[in-house]
């Protein structure tokens, strides 16, 4: 299977992520590998995760509420093979970019979570993600649609009630969101807010690598 298209400039990508923190791309993969994650998150069992009446970090500045549907596996986890492909092509084609983001060299994603976000009941307020995730995230939107925010804190340490928005980006089938986690460029996380869909329901792909991989909701 052809997994990403000849327009796809992961050179420039990685450019803007390690200086901005942040990049946005449409049209990174084939229409045959959306379609093939679009299969993989139908069957998957996914899971509600209620972080809105129970919030992750209550109460303090950096609380985040979350609400929708998600499966999350590791690497080579039978229920992932087409997750498991994309991480290692991924990492082959930084390959010939190394040279210029050595620090990249160890990058493999490791984190393979599928999310449904079934209607506007579902999106996720302002937040950074994990501070122990490493060097590079890549979010997939497989179908449906939704406004991603990007903010700038106005306080250090940053209190994600006074943010200013810096930009925005409609996701949609084939987009693709890069954001800069520890140990490339600055490793500062950007903060960042998942609206509702526009078009719903609207699935997506966390492709992340991090130390400990996200436990099922029920576990929690
Ligand atoms: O829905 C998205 O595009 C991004 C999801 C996200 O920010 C997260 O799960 O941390
Ligand atoms: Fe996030």
């Amino acid at each position: 299977m052809r997994i990403f298209r000849d327009s796809f400039d992961l050179q420039a990508i990685l450019e803007r992520t390690r200086v901005a923190g942040y990049a946005f791309a449409s049209n990174a993969v084939t229409d045959e590998l959306n379609a093939a994650l679009a299969e993989e998150i139908r069957r998957q069992r996914l899971e509600v995760g209620d972080h809105v009446n129970y919030p992750i970090n209550k109460g303090a500045a950096n609380e985040v509420r979350q609400m929708h549907e998600r499966a999350y596996h590791p690497l080579d986890h039978a229920d992932v093979p087409v997750g498991t492909e994309l991480c290692r092509a991924l990492s082959a084609l930084t390959q010939p970019m190394l040279h210029a983001y050595p620090e990249l060299e160890p990058w493999l994603l490791n984190e393979i979570g599928y999310q449904q976000y079934r209607d506007d009941r579902d999106w996720i307020s302002p937040h950074r993600d994990r501070a122990t995730d490493r060097l590079l995230s890549v979010t997939f939107t497989m179908f449906g649609s939704a406004w991603i925010r990007l903010y700038a804190p106005e306080t250090d340490p940053p209190d994600y009630r006074h943010l200013r928005q810096t930009d925005q980006f409609l996701t949609g089938p084939g987009t693709v969101l890069f954001l800069r986690a520890p140990g490339f460029g600055s490793g500062q996380q950007i903060i960042h807010e998942v609206m509702p869909p526009v078009v719903a329901p609207r699935g997506i792909l966390n492709l992340r690598m991090r130390p400990t991989i996200l436990k099922p909701p029920s576990e929690t």
